[in-house]
């Protein structure tokens, strides 16, 4: 992240609360996201810590991601909105809810007992059938981190485990999904077993694909026995605003991993890929969703943090270097890819 924002004491967030709007994601300093008093319109719904940090305890979630900065050093991603937010726990998950969306969080530290596709399936079960029974039922977006997520264990890679058990989750409580997919990122950890937390919807988004690349849940059986369930990207029409979820992109054409061990072009792929991702969502809605500061962030997954500098730098060439980025170390979940990027996009002022 290039931009560093210290508020000091700071109020964040005057004024009245708006209802079902977006939600907005951005990059803090411990020092400042401790600094900082949440008040309306901004309504905390989680926060994501990115290296190590410890907060006292809040009513909202606080989740280590087990992911470090590339760049070293520690950020908070803090998610917000600005419709009055409640919160509670159910079942092992962490809540966060407003009238029109929920976010949850879990984890599942890995158990000798039980493969990671069962570990995944359980958790995924356990979370669908939550939002069901609380009248979310519409996941619109997953964040996914697997602790050695290349390992194969039991014969079968710890990735491909936590597809299967995904897959069979959604079989099972959403036969009605059809391709009604969230948008998600999977990506790897060194520690932290699987933590799974998503947002959902009362009402569902509208799914995109990427013209460039098949669907991941067509995917040929060769990247394993059941194909990853998640869509490119995802649009949510809230009732002041929009949100555009992207998915964890990587330099896939087609369905196959493309420049195999060649960092630049495969960088410049994933964001060529990140470009088609987000003019299919404009043909889609035409709500205008800039990548631009102030009204997106992206995250960025590098598997070999030495080579951040070079990520940032094409990165920044591309898009310049006022967006709010974030560069974590992280493996990503096909063994030959060496970046990932995903991202949100909330066009619109505050
Ligand atoms: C890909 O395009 C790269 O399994 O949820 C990206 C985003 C990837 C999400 C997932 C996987 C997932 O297939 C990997």
């Amino acid at each position: 992240m290039q931009k560093l924002v210290d508020t000091g004491t700071a109020k964040i967030g005057t004024g009245c609360a708006a209802k079902s709007a977006p939600v907005r994601f951005g990059y803090h300093t411990p020092e400042a996201y401790m600094n900082s008093e949440w008040c309306p319109p901004v309504q905390p719904l989680a926060a994501i810590i990115h290296g190590d940090f410890a907060p006292p305890a809040q009513p909202w979630p606080q989740i280590t991601s087990h992911l470090r900065p590339a760049s070293r050093g520690t950020w908070v991603e803090l998610v917000s909105t600005s419709a009055p937010v409640t919160y509670g726990r159910e079942g092992g998950f962490e809540i966060a809810s407003t009238e029109d969306l929920l976010f949850a969080v879990g984890r599942q530290e890995d158990a000798e007992t039980l493969s990671i596709a069962a570990q995944t399936e359980h958790i995924y079960g356990d979370l669908l059938q939550l939002l069901e029974r609380r009248g979310y039922p519409h996941l619109l977006r997953t964040w996914n981190i697997l602790q050695d997520i290349n390992r194969e264990q039991d014969g079968l890679e710890r990735y491909r485990q936590f597809c299967f058990g995904r897959y069979e989750a959604f079989a099972r409580c959403r036969g009605d999904l059809q391709e009604g997919y969230p948008a998600a990122s999977a990506v790897g950890a060194p520690s932290g077993g699987l933590c799974v937390y998503v947002l959902a919807a009362k009402a569902p988004g509208i799914a995109v694909e990427n013209p460039n690349q098949v669907s991941a849940y067509h995917y040929p059986a060769q990247y394993g026995p059941r194909s990853p369930s998640f869509a490119r990207g995802l649009i949510k029409i809230w009732n002041h605003g929009s949100n555009l979820f992207l998915s964890g992109t990587a330099s896939i054409t087609g369905h196959e991993s493309r420049h195999v061990g060649q960092l630049a072009q495969q960088v410049e792929n994933t964001l060529s890929n990140l470009g088609s991702l987000v003019a299919a969502a404009e043909r889609t809605a035409k709500l205008g969703f800039p990548l631009a500061p102030g009204t997106a962030v992206l995250k960025v997954y590098i598997r070999n943090p030495a080579n951040y500098l070079q990520v940032r730098a094409q990165l920044e060439n591309r898009l310049g270097t006022e967006l709010e980025v974030v560069y974590l170390q992280a493996y990503i979940c096909r063994a030959e890819l060496l970046c990932e990027i995903d991202g949100v996009v909330f066009p619109g002022k505050a």
